[in-house]
């Protein structure tokens, strides 16, 4: 029985090494909001996905900053001993949508359940890997050239796989550009909802270039234009932004409006949903892979834990700490090794905060005795 004692909350600021744009803007600083549970004397942490502003998802730090404080934590008052972090769900259940709130409180959960039974987390998700395969995201570049020299300097770290993030204008050109270059690339593209139903044509002339997938092209909420746009392709669609529980899984393959989930805990409500769509996925036969929201090591952590699970076989949106980060919050970084980002061994999510650096990035924090 895991008994809480104390939530808190730090609201972290960490400068990227570089900024990152997408469809829908640029960042140049990683916000990110930490919860901390204690229970029996161990601290478990959760990183929340949601951003700076309502760009990805309507979520923010801000909108779960209040949830968690405001409604989340009266619940957990309320309901202080866990047998197991799947329970959280129903405690969570009167509280409509915030799954990102939710998912950051669960996965603090999570890191205190293993590190209470001192293994590592992935071992009691069930996961069948020791180290997964990375990936990187490479966000709209100014130039063909510019982009094509960021791609070469991420393989020569050995990343086996390469996204671009495309854009309308900013999409046939360089993955042509990529594609010639790099003939024999893992390569796919992440449009963020970018499209609609009238830029067919430019989607169609991505099909020439041999890419894995074609993450969300159309709107965030949509499934039928999707489906309608995926009978037009032979690349896989897959959703990203579109499935926000096991619930849209399941509609979305009903619908065929993918071929593909990229999976991210904290957009889906917490590793349990995850776990749930891991199942559809599996009796689906849909491959399944992780995606990233620039975590720091204690979100990465999890990630790489949850893509150790047997339903994720394709490469994910895993990078090591350096691809986003000088300095991280939590010790050890992330490395890549032959390409692959080694599962963290010791106990939880097996990485410790350094909490110099916690300090010194924290810019708001608070803790409440439940
Ligand atoms: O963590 O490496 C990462 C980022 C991967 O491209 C990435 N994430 O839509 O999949 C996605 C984006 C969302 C974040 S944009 C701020
Ligand atoms: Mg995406």
């Amino acid at each position: 029985m895991i008994r809480l004692e104390r939530l808190s909350l730090f609201l972290v600021e960490l400068p990227l090494v570089s900024p990152f744009a997408t469809s829908f803007g640029e960042e140049r600083a990683k916000q990110a909001l930490l919860v901390a549970l204690t229970a029996d004397g161990v601290m478990g942490w959760g990183e929340c996905v949601a951003g700076s502003g309502p760009w990805y998802s309507w979520e923010t730090v801000e909108t779960a900053r209040y949830v968690i404080s405001e409604h989340i934590r009266p619940l957990l008052s309320g309901h202080k001993a866990f047998e197991h972090p799947c329970d959280l769900g129903r405690v969570l259940a009167p509280i409509r949508g915030h799954a990102m709130a939710k998912a950051a409180v669960e996965a603090a959960l999570w890191d205190i359940y293993a590190r209470l039974q001192r293994k590592p987390l992935y071992q009691l998700l069930g996961g069948v890997r020791e180290a997964v395969p990375a990936g990187v995201s490479v966000g709209i570049q100014p130039d063909i050239p510019t982009l094509l020299a960021t791609v070469e300097s991420f393989l020569s770290e050995g990343y086996p796989r390469v996204k671009l993030k495309i854009k309308p204008g900013w999409d046939v050109e360089p993955v042509r550009a990529v594609r010639e270059r790099f003939p024999d690339l893992l390569l796919s593209v992440d449009a963020n909802g970018a499209y609609t139903l009238e830029d067919r044509s430019t989607l169609r002339e991505l099909d020439r270039y041999g890419l894995l997938m074609l993450e969300q092209p159309l709107h965030f909420e949509d499934l039928l234009e999707h489906a309608e746009l995926g009978r037009e392709l032979s690349t896989p669609i897959c959703l990203d932004e579109s499935i926000t529980s096991a619930r849209r899984a399941r509609e979305a393959l009903a619908l065929g409006a993918c071929r593909i989930i990229n999976v991210k805990q904290g957009r889906v409500g917490g590793v349990s949903e995850a776990l749930a769509i891991h199942a559809l996925a599996l009796e689906r036969k849909t491959p399944l892979w992780c995606g990233g929201m620039l975590e720091t090591g204690i979100g990465r952590a999890l990630n790489v834990h949850l893509a150790t699970l047997p339903g994720f076989t394709l490469p994910h949106d895993l990078s090591a700490t350096k691809r986003y980060f000088r300095e991280d919050i939590a010790d050890p970084p992330f490395e890549l090794r032959d390409g692959h980002i080694p599962v963290p061994q010791r106990p939880g999510l097996g990485v410790e905060i350094n909490w110099d650096r916690l300090l010194r990035s924290c810019t708001w924090s608070r803790t409440w005795k439940l």
